[in-house]
């Protein structure tokens, strides 16, 4: 499968990562070239060492997931210069209200979700509905890996390397109908597992919706991501499968998907729910219009501290309007937030 060459606004792993970073990634992914994709590959292709994450807690990732790993890396970060996040941060910094409210909650209590075996239901407008195990979902896709910003509107970011494969790749193969206007994604709903599921935490009405147009979704940009550094999703991030969509606001990224719906009508997602005044369902980042209850100007990139607190001004797009500002040519962002 063909994937978009790199814009002048984006750059390689090669550009974001510090050089003291290096491992031989071919002595992980073997002989593993056959799945080499992109015609005018970068020079890492033939690169024997590759840039890499020191502090990486390796998983213990499926064989499917193993074989499919990329042969080729390129990331999409506009701003030169920008230091991927230690593994540490993005694995014990989340969100991720199942499992509890702060931000420690996902690591500590996630461990015992079982995402093997994972089911992931396709329904709705396709011509292709379906119920697969995931190593079946997962048969048709090239995995690739994208480095991206990930801006929380609760002003905090990260600069993540993801593993997954485009949105517009699982469309293809689903066969949205004529009557397909967005996409909808549900996380698992499993009380047992999920602690905060089963509190007194009543705000959100489980499971966790989210949703794009369909343009968004065939936006090269959007991916579903089955990893990050490396390694398999770990739990707290939203294992096995989750949306990763870097020119929104985090909370777009729905976690631990089990279905995956083609619908005619915008869905009712989650913190649109809750709130909408502060959270609409588009969320595009957008340094402009801020929250009702803080500036939307700036963020603090982890890890971040009482002494080097990191702040960086936010940009719009999240950095890649280049990618996604025709998308929304003719809209109010300031009413479509
Ligand atoms: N199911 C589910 N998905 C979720 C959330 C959640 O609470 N539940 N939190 C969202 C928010 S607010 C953010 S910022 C990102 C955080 O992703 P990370 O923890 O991998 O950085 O996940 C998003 N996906
Ligand atoms: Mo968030």
């Amino acid at each position: 499968m063909l994937i978009k060459i790199p814009k002048t606004s984006d750059c390689r792993e090669s550009d974001v990562t510090p050089e003291s970073f290096y491992f031989s990634r071919r002595q992980m992914l073997g002989a593993s070239v056959a799945g080499l994709a992109i015609g005018s590959l970068p020079s890492w292709a033939d690169a024997a060492d590759m840039a890499r994450y020191p502090d990486v807690e390796p998983g213990k990732a499926p064989s499917w997931f193993a074989e499919k790993l990329p042969t080729t890396q390129w990331g999409a970060v506009t701003a030169k210069g920008e230091t991927i996040t230690p593994f540490k941060d993005a694995t014990h910094y989340n969100n991720f209200y199942e499992f509890g409210t702060d931000k420690g909650d996902p690591a500590a209590n996630s461990g015992s979700l079982k995402t093997e075996p994972w089911s992931v239901v396709v329904d709705g407008e396709v011509g292709k509905p379906g119920r697969y195990a995931l190593e079946d979902f997962m048969k048709p896709y090239q995995l690739e890996e994208r480095i991206y910003r990930l801006r929380c509107v609760e002003a905090w970011s990260m600069v993540i390397p993801w593993i997954g494969f485009p949105i517009s790749a699982l469309l293809k193969q689903v066969e949205p109908t004529s009557k397909a206007k967005f996409i909808r994604f549900e996380t698992l709903q499993d009380p047992k597992a999920m602690p905060g599921q089963r509190s007194g935490f009543a705000l959100i009405d489980w499971p966790y919706v989210e949703g794009l147009r369909l343009d968004e979704a065939m936006n090269p940009l959007a991916i579903l991501a089955v990893g990050m550094y490396g390694r398999e999703l770990p739990n707290q991030n939203g294992a096995p499968l989750r949306l990763v969509v870097p020119w929104k606001y985090g909370f777009k990224s729905v976690k631990s998907i089990v279905r995956i719906s083609l619908v005619s009508e915008q869905p009712k997602t989650t913190w649109q729910s809750i709130a909408s005044d502060e959270y609409g369902f588009y969320a595009n980042v957008n340094p402009t219009v801020d929250h009702p209850r803080w500036t939307q100007a700036r963020e603090r990139r982890l890890p971040s501290g009482l002494f080097s607190p990191n702040v960086r001004d936010t940009l719009m797009f999240n950095g890649y309007g280049d990618e996604v500002a025709s998308i929304y040519a003719g809209m109010d962002l300031r009413k479509d937030y």
